[in-house]
């Protein structure tokens, strides 16, 4: 058991959710090696959701409310860390989840679709019937309903290359990766550098606030978004937070 009283209770119950469906055989191993690169950066970054986090958050929202058919692609990583929060993204946004795997298995798939219904996902995609070509992985087996004919793809903890094959096929692309450095995050149009955890909180609450703007009001929002800018604000506050934590050894 963690004892609540440890300095790092909350990332520690994030790493035991990350066991426990590994043992349920829904996240891979591969799943926990990624989540401790995430960790690591969120730690350089403060572990807050910073304003140029807030600000991708928002135009991804304002993004999927204007797409004509947007889908969420969920993997092992995100239905541990999200499943219930994805599904309340999904159900508000009227937006179906997608099961698209890197380490696929016909039983990984289910897995993941049933802790998705579970947790009260209502639309789940996960028929892989379609292929993405250009790709040589397993993230190339697609649902045809889903991420096929998409033209806005949300696909939190993405790896590089199907990042940019997505966009080689013409869709926009919105990624979480507290990795502002890594290929995925300077392939999509879209990136929110925070920790999946806070960030769908973050936009089902957004979702609340801007489902009702007017188009002409998110088509500004996303107008005004640059994707460059916000990966140099998070690479300059963590430059920030050594330096600070630096001079503070030496006082
Ligand atoms: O379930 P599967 O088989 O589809 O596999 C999923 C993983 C995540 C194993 C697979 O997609 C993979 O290997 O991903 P990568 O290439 O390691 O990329 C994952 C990115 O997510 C890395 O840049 C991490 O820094 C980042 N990341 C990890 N945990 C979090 C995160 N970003 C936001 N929030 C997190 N909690």
């Amino acid at each position: 058991m963690i004892p609540p009283t440890h300095p790092r209770y909350q990332s520690l119950l994030i790493r035991e959710r990350l066991v426990n469906c590994v043992n349920r055989g829904i996240t891979s191993y591969h799943g926990l090696i990624a989540h401790g690169r995430g960790e690591a950066f969120d730690y350089l970054l403060g572990e807050v959701s910073h304003p140029f986090a807030l600000e991708a958050e928002k135009a991804a929202v304002c993004l999927l409310i204007l797409a004509d058919h947007p889908i969420i692609s969920v993997n092992g990583n995100c239905a541990a860390l999200v499943s219930e929060d994805i599904a309340k993204l999904s159900n508000l946004l009227d937006i179906p989840l997608e099961v698209n795997l890197f380490h696929r298995t016909d039983a990984r798939v289910e897995k993941i679709e049933n802790h998705l219904k579970n947790s009260g996902a209502g639309r789940i995609y996960a028929r892989g019937d379609a292929i993405l070509e250009d790709l040589d992985h397993d993230r190339r087996v697609v649902d045809s309903r889903g991420i096929y004919r998409a033209d806005v793809v949300f696909v939190p903890l993405e790896d590089g290359d199907r990042c940019e094959v997505l966009k080689i096929h013409g869709k926009k692309v919105i990624t979480v990766d507290l990795n502002p450095l890594s290929r995925t995050a300077r392939a999509a149009d879209i990136t929110i550098v925070d920790n999946i955890v806070r960030a769908i909180p973050n936009m089902i609450k957004m979702v609340n606030e801007l489902k009702t703007a007017d188009k002409s009001e998110l088509d500004g929002v996303l107008a005004r978004y640059d994707n460059r800018r916000v990966l140099s604000y998070a690479l300059e506050t963590i430059n920030e937070n050594l330096n600070r934590i630096s001079r503070e050894l030496l006082e």
